[in-house]
C-alpha cells in the first residue's frame, strides 16, 4: 500500500516547554493541540506544517519507550520516527509483514488524535522506527 504523505515526524523530547518555544518562536508553527495518549505514555504536541504535523513526544514514566529512546541517546531528545498516511492501517501492516517487514503491532491501536496506528520495527526499516496511520 503506497502512503500518500507523511502525517507526521515525530520528535522525542525532555521538555516540552522548552520544545514549545523552539518549534513556535524560531519555527512559526502553532501548537493546536496537546494529548496525553496514556496507552504509549506519553504526552503529545502537534504543530502543523502545511500537510504534515510534527508531533513532540514527551514520556510520561520510565517505563515509556519513548522515555526509553531518551536514556539511549544521552538524556537527550531526537527524531523518533515517521509515520505515513495509508488508506488502511491493517491492509498496510499486512502488506508490509507479507514483504519481510517485522512488524511491532500486528494489529492497529488507537493513537493521539484517535487515528489507528501500527509500527514497524525499525530492525527491519533500516534503523526508521516507521508508523502508518489513518482515520
Ligand atoms: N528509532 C530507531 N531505532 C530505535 C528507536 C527509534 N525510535 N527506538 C529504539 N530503537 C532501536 C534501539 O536502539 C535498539 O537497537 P539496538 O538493538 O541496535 O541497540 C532496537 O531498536 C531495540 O530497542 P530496545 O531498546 O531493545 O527496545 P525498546 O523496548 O526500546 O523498543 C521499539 C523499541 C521500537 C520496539 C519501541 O519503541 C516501540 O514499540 N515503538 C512503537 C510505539 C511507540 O513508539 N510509541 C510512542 C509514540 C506513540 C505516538 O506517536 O503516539
Amino acid at each position: 500500500m503506497t502512503p500518500s504523505h507523511i502525517e507526521h515526524i515525530a520528535i522525542a523530547v525532555t521538555d516540552l516547554d522548552e520544545a514549545l518555544q523552539y518549534w513556535e518562536n524560531v519555527m512559526g508553527l502553532k501548537c493546536y493541540a496537546i494529548e496525553e495518549v496514556t496507552d504509549q505514555k506519553v504526552k503529545t504536541a502537534f504543530l502543523k506544517c502545511g500537510e504534515t504535523k510534527i508531533e513532540l513526544l514527551l514520556p510520561t514514566c520510565p517505563e515509556s519507550t519513548v522515555a526509553k529512546f531518551i536514556e539511549k541517546n544521552g538524556g537527550r531528545g531526537g527524531m523518533h520516527h515517521i509515520a505515513f498516511a495509508v488508506e488502511n492501517t491493517d491492509q498496510a501492516l499486512a502488506d508490509a509483514k507479507a514483504k519481510g517487514c517485522r512488524l511491532i503491532d500486528e494489529q492497529s491501536r488507537l493513537g493521539a488524535e484517535k487515528l489507528h496506528i501500527g509500527f514497524l520495527h525499525p530492525k527491519s526499516t533500516l534503523g526508521v522506527l516507521t508508523e502508518y496511520c489513518c482515520k
